[in-house]
């Protein structure tokens, strides 16, 4: 009899043993999610201290903190700041970078332009073009050129016009010139490819495939 009262004495102690240390733990759980996430040593609060985005972004996976495009969950897998909606500093939000294949995690991308249509990927941002679609509305006129002319390179409908005979592209060089410019650029050795002869931020390649692109769109507009 004595035993079996020891042994239920024993039994009730190692509930209420385990009863506090559940509650302990909830309580440090509890306090450290109150508190300022930043830990004091200056470590990165990712990595340390009682926050951790972690479970937030398993408890919440459609949670978005810094409403930049990307879940907590995403960016905490590859290594985004789920709190900066700009992890790079470079003006671009991570979502955006990330949906239009540029590297959130490089502020050098910024100011290139790997469509060629003169914007800048920070310029595509703000016209909200694509940066790795020259026209981004199919209608002839790289993206670039539309900004310059004051039409909308998000609409079809919104064209350049004509500036005179023999100038289609509008930048201020007949475009047998143009074509003059590209052929003396090939011709001269001394000239590095791409050239930007006329100096108007479009490579010369680039001007003679705007004279096409102009004669087309002028043709097709004719034949409607
Ligand atoms: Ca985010
Ligand atoms: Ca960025
Ligand atoms: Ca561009
Ligand atoms: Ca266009």
């Amino acid at each position: 009899m004595l035993l079996k009262r020891t042994r239920q004495a024993w039994s009730r102690q190692g509930i209420r043993l385990l009863v506090l240390v559940l509650c302990v733990g909830v309580a440090t759980l509890a306090a450290a999610d109150g508190e300022d996430p930043a830990p004091e040593t200056g470590e990165d609060s990712s990595m340390s201290g009682g926050y951790s985005p972690w479970i937030n972004a398993f408890v919440s996976p459609q949670a978005d903190t810094d409403e930049d495009g990307l879940t907590d969950l995403v960016e905490m897998t590859m290594g985004t700041d789920p709190t900066s909606p700009d992890s790079d500093g470079d003006g671009l939000p991570d979502g955006w970078e990330f949906w239009n294949s540029l590297n959130p995690w490089s502020a050098q991308d910024a100011e290139e332009d790997p469509d060629l249509d003169g914007l800048k990927n920070c310029e595509e941002y703000e016209a909200t073009t694509l940066p790795f679609q020259e026209d981004t509305d199919t209608d002839g006129y790289w993206d670039g050129f539309e900004v310059t002319k004051g039409t909308d390179p998000k609409a079809t409908e919104s064209r350049p016009e004509s500036c005179a005979v023999g100038d289609m592209d509008c930048n201020g060089v007949l475009d047998i010139e143009d074509v003059r410019l590209v052929l003396s650029a090939t011709l001269q050795s001394s000239v590095p490819a791409p050239a930007d002869l006329d100096g108007n931020g479009s490579v010369d390649s680039r001007d003679v495939q705007l004279v096409v692109n102009a004669v087309t769109a002028a043709a097709e507009v004719s034949e409607e």
